[in-house]
Formats: structure tokens, C-alpha cells, sequence
């Protein structure tokens, strides 16, 4: 059975050799300690991690390593990242080490659901071919009532956005207890259909205790809802998979990633957004942010944001596909940056580039549909804001940017 591989970059101790690093790094996460052991047994050694390839990059090493099969529990991601992810972050003899990728063989990808709808899935929910999603962030984050959610919403759907969804920090609070949220915005939206036509989804955040999430979704669905949201880092991987499982639970999945800069936004030390997208992806996420080519949290180069995206997208053991999502300081003014570096085969969001258009919410959904539009027909933000004042409006506010490199 083909084994696991991963590959890390790290910059070992001053007195520890890259080599030394390394076997110290496969030691430690499969059979060895930090001395020798009379009970290593020769079967036992079978289990090793094998250093497969080791060469200097920068200013530190880059290495792939080969984890065999046997050693993990096919379809248990906590164990998986125990061994791929785990103590070897405090390794005393890395000064630094961050985990860049992972590679899972069929077998250990096999036993996960995946997404039950994937990009084509959730483009047949809208009726959409290859445009990019327009989605929004209700916005103040939290303190609005469940009718004060509704009417924000109702604007962004008569604006014309497909999506909209929860902030990552509203979950059940008594300012805004979920199922009545749900029921109004579900019934604003039902509104919004009968004057526009077109459905559009809000994922509501059932992020919760693992042994809960069920339930919430539950009364969630009971009230209308045809999106459900988890803040996958706060809640765990298997909040995802317990919905991708659940044959009850019959709507896509949008993956926050709230905390990940912890894990990703050093490139030197911590967790690349590489392995944790395709991890999202083995669980079922449906759509999954992934960062921006030109917002307000730029850390990573955009590049690695093309790669990511390309890991959710690509042909990856028969396991359907899961929606990037761009999102987080996104505005007008910077759609075709985005839609430029990252492809129109995206989820674009904003919250305050939406709620924060003088003209108010619709008018900003507006604009930020006018800035897709523009940038699928080949014509420059400006060019096209001569005749939709609603971008240029947005334009004359925020102006427009460039991707960063
Ligand atoms: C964006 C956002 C999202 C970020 C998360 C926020 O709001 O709602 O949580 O996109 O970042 O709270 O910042 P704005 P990422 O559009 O008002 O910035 O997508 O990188 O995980
Ligand atoms: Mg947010």
C-alpha cells in the first residue's frame, strides 16, 4: 500500500546538522525518542520515517519525508496529524519548521466522505456555469437582532450577491439566537427570490462543541437553512466530518479557517494552508477561504494562494472539488486583481467592501457584481463604472489596487 508523504522546511539548531534535523524530526514522530530504546525491536523499525530527500532552499532545508501506510489509522485525521503535525514543532534541535505539504495515498484518503457537493454542486444550487460567486459577510460582525440580520441580508440578495454568511465570531449568542437568525433571514430571502428570481445562499455559523454540532444543525435546517458554516480551526476537522457524513444533512458546507494565522502566517515556522486545505477537503468542506490576492491579511505570497486553491479544485483520488473562497478586506476596486491572480472559478467576499458602499448594502452588492462583470468582459473598472454608478461609487471611495506579487 503506498505510504504518506510530507515535506517540511525547517532551519535546524545551531550545533544540530540539517541531516541530524531531519532524522531527528522522523524519530520523533514515528518510532524513536530522544535516546536510544532497548524495546525498538527490528519489527518495530518498520514503522520508521525515512528522510527521503533533503537539500537546502533559502535560507534553511527543505525535506520530504515518507510516513508508511501502516502507521496510520485509515480515516482518522486527529491521528494523521499527530504524526504529520505533531511534536516535532517543539523539536529542540529546529530552531523552526513549518509543514508545507502532504501527500495521502488512496487508501488513507479512501475512508472520508468528502464533499457531498463540491464546486459543481454548489454551482448547480445557483444555476451558475463558470462565473465567480459574489458572497458577503453580515456585517457588524455581531450585536445585530435576527430581524436586523434579515434586512442586511435582504439588501445583499436584492444587490445581487449568491451567498451570504455569518462572521466567524456569531454563533448562538442571546443577541441573535440562531434558529430565530435563520428563520427570518431564510424568510427575507424567500423575499428577495420573488422579486429577483434567483436563490441565494447564507451559511449560518453552527461552529460548537463536537457532540453538539449535529443538533445545531439540525435546527438549523428545521428553520430554512440551506448553508451551514463551520470555523473549522476553532471546532476541529471532525465538526465537518460528522455533517459530510450525515446523510440527514442535505446542503453544502462553507469552511471558515478563523485562527489560521497561527499555523500559517509564518513561513518559516507552523502549518502552510496546503495540508490543512486538503484535510478540509478529505473531511467534506464545500468552500473553504484560502486567502487573497489582494486584501487586507496579504502574509502569504500569491502563489502559494494559486497552489492552495489548486489542491481544492484539481482531480485528487475521485474526491470532488471544494470552492476557494477569497475573502477579507475585499472591495470593488480590487475584484479584477483578484479574479486576475486567482481565476474567476472563485467565491469572491466582502463584508466591509459591501456594507461600507456609501450607497448602502444593495448598492454595494451591486457594485461588487458590476466589478465581476467588468472584469469577465474584458473592461477596466473604470471603463466600466462611465455607466454603473453604483462602481463608481465604490471606485471614487475606495479606488482600485493591485494584486500583490
Ligand atoms: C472579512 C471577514 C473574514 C475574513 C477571514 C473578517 O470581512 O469576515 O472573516 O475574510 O479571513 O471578519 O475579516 P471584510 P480569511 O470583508 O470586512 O474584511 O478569509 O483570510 O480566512
Ligand atoms: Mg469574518
Amino acid at each position: 500500500m503506498p505510504d504518506l508523504f510530507a515535506t517540511y522546511y525547517f532551519h535546524p539548531r545551531a550545533d544540530t546538522t540539517p541531516r541530524e534535523a531531519a532524522e531527528a524530526l522522523a524519530e520523533e514522530q514515528t518510532t524513536g525518542t530522544w535516546t536510544d530504546i532497548t524495546t525498538r525491536t527490528e519489527s518495530v523499525r518498520r514503522l520508521d520515517g525515512v528522510v527521503e530527500s533533503l537539500e537546502p532552499l533559502g535560507t534553511g532545508h527543505l525535506a520530504r519525508f515518507r510516513f508508511p501506510a501502516e502507521l496510520f489509522e485509515p480515516g482518522n485525521i486527529a491521528q494523521y496529524l499527530s504524526v504529520v503535525a505533531g511534536n516535532l514543532f517543539g523539536l529542540g534541535r529546529l530552531d523552526s519548521v513549518r509543514l508545507v505539504d502532504i501527500e495521502v495515498p488512496p487508501a488513507l484518503a479512501e475512508p472520508f466522505y468528502g464533499p457531498k457537493f463540491g464546486m459543481e454542486g454548489v454551482r448547480r444550487l445557483l444555476g451558475t456555469t463558470d462565473r465567480p460567486h459574489i458572497g458577503t459577510i453580515i456585517k457588524p460582525k455581531v450585536g445585530l437582532s435576527p430581524s436586523e440580520t434579515a434586512k442586511v441580508a435582504y439588501e445583499a440578495a436584492i444587490g445581487g450577491v449568491d451567498l451570504i454568511k455569518d462572521d466567524e465570531t456569531l454563533t448562538d449568542q442571546a443577541f441573535c439566537p440562531l434558529a430565530e437568525r435563520v428563520a427570518a433571514v431564510m424568510s427575507r430571502l424567500d423575499e428577495a427570490r420573488s422579486d429577483t428570481g434567483r436563490t441565494v445562499l447564507f451559511a449560518v455559523n453552527i461552529s460548537t462543541r463536537a457532540d453538539r454540532i449535529l443538533d445545531r444543525a439540525e435546527v438549523a435546517l428545521e428553520n430554512g437553512a440551506n448553508m451551514l458554516m463551520i470555523d473549522v480551526l476553532t471546532s476541529g476537522f471532525a465538526a465537518i466530518e460528522v455533517l459530510a457524513g450525515d446523510p440527514s444533512i442535505n446542503v453544502p458546507l462553507h469552511i471558515h479557517r478563523t485562527m489560521h494565522g497561527a499555523l500559517t502566517r509564518n513561513p518559516d515556522h507552523g502549518i502552510a494552508m496546503r495540508p490543512i486545505a486538503r484535510l478540509v477537503r478529505l473531511a467534506g468542506g464545500d468552500q473553504l477561504h484560502t486567502g487573497t490576492a489582494s486584501g487586507k491579511m496579504g502574509h502569504v505570497p500569491v502563489d502559494e494562494i494559486r497552489g492552495d486553491n489548486e489542491a481544492l479544485r484539481g482531480p485528487w483520488h475521485g474526491i470532488r472539488t471544494v470552492f476557494p473562497v477569497s475573502s477579507g478586506g475585499l472591495h470593488p476596486g480590487k475584484v479584477a486583481a483578484e479574479l486576475g491572480a486567482l481565476g474567476t472559478d472563485m467565491v469572491l467576499q466582502a463584508g466591509g467592501g459591501i456594507h461600507g458602499h456609501p450607497g448602502g448594502t444593495a448598492a454595494g452588492a451591486r457594485a461588487m457584481r458590476q466589478a465581476a462583470d467588468a472584469f469577465i468582459e474584458g473592461v477596466s473598472a473604470e471603463e466600466y463604472a462611465r455607466d454603473h454608478p453604483e462602481l463608481a461609487q465604490a471606485l471614487l471611495k475606495w479606488g482600485s489596487s493591485p494584486a500583490r506579487s
